[in-house]
């Protein structure tokens, strides 16, 4: 999984880009080496690939592009920027909201020296390796996902009953449905989509809940319950101050590494709608 890739993002011809993409349905990751962008021009880079999403919650949002959502534990003249600790659990960018984006792309800012990478789990060569029975469990079935078990707490929530701010979620992040499996819109391959962070039902097409236990059994198979991250499929991509991940959010979970000791880490994100539906069907149900 991965490829390194030079391409001067904001000049290179649309041709360029359209076979950057081909190489991320293809490789599932690709690391744009000694990028040299500003905020603006990563939004600009953003934009030339498809239609920028900006995330749904301000709180993450660049002060100057609310396209940009930043992951940061660096304080900024006393203010806290963006918000830390993002995404340390196996998810999707997304997949709790009815259209996600095909990609997403990562651009640090301030590297870690230890603890540095993300951890990757190709989703589609995790199903193609399941065996025959769970296969049959899932297929024609659904998932039901949300971000509640993972909402941040936002600095305006002290002192609110958590329980308004549960209603807050359900109202403003209603539960959505997506297929268990389905076709990649570019290569075709049958993509596993469940999360052991946003994943809370499998069920049948008529809405009958499949048992947790499938679900449970799934997410180990797969190595999203790995508290080592040794499991043979999860890959840690390492990056170096100047790389620009991009990555098929379709295909891959990922999981920010664990950081043993606190370092310093920023982390700039754009993330994209290309020109596929996210899977063939999605909104019509
Ligand atoms: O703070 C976070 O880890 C953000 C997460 C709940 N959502 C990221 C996303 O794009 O799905
Ligand atoms: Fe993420």
């Amino acid at each position: 999984m991965g490829v390194a890739l030079e391409l001067d993002v904001l000049n290179a011809p649309d041709e360029d880009l359209v076979a950057l993409k081909e190489k991320v349905y293809q490789h599932k990751i690709v690391v744009l080496k000694e990028q040299n962008l500003s905020p603006a021009e990563f939004v600009t880079f953003g934009r030339r690939l498809g239609e920028v999403e900006t995330y749904y919650q301000p709180m993450y949002h660049h002060p100057e592009h609310k396209e940009i959502f930043v992951s940061s534990n660096v304080r900024e003249s006393g203010q806290q920027i963006g918000v830390p600790q993002t995404g340390k659990f196996w998810h999707h960018d997304y997949s709790f909201m009815a259209r996600p984006f095909g990609l997403t792309l990562i651009y640090p800012q301030v590297v870690p020296r230890e603890n540095r990478g993300t951890y990757f789990i190709d989703m589609g060569k995790a199903y193609r390796k399941l065996p025959r029975e769970m296969k049959n469990a899932i297929a024609g079935t659904r998932s039901r996902n949300s971000v509640r078990r993972y909402f941040k707490i936002r600095p305006d929530d002290v002192y609110r009953p958590i329980t308004e701010v549960l209603a807050e979620i359900e109202e403003q992040t209603p539960a959505v449905t997506h297929p268990t499996v389905f076709p990649h819109p570019v290569t075709g391959e049958p993509l596993l989509y469940i999360s052991e962070a946003f994943t809370y039902e499998l069920q049948q097409a008529d809405g009958t809940p499949l048992p947790d236990g499938l679900l449970r059994e799934l997410l180990a198979a797969v190595g999203q319950s790995d508290p080592t991250f040794q499991h043979e499929n999860i890959h840690l991509q390492t990056f170096d101050k100047g790389d620009l991940l991009v990555w098929d959010n379709r295909s891959l979970v990922h999981c920010a590494r664990h950081t043993v000791k606190p370092e310093p880490t920023v982390s700039h994100r754009v993330t994209v709608h290309d020109a596929y539906e996210f899977y063939a069907g999605i909104g019509a149900q």
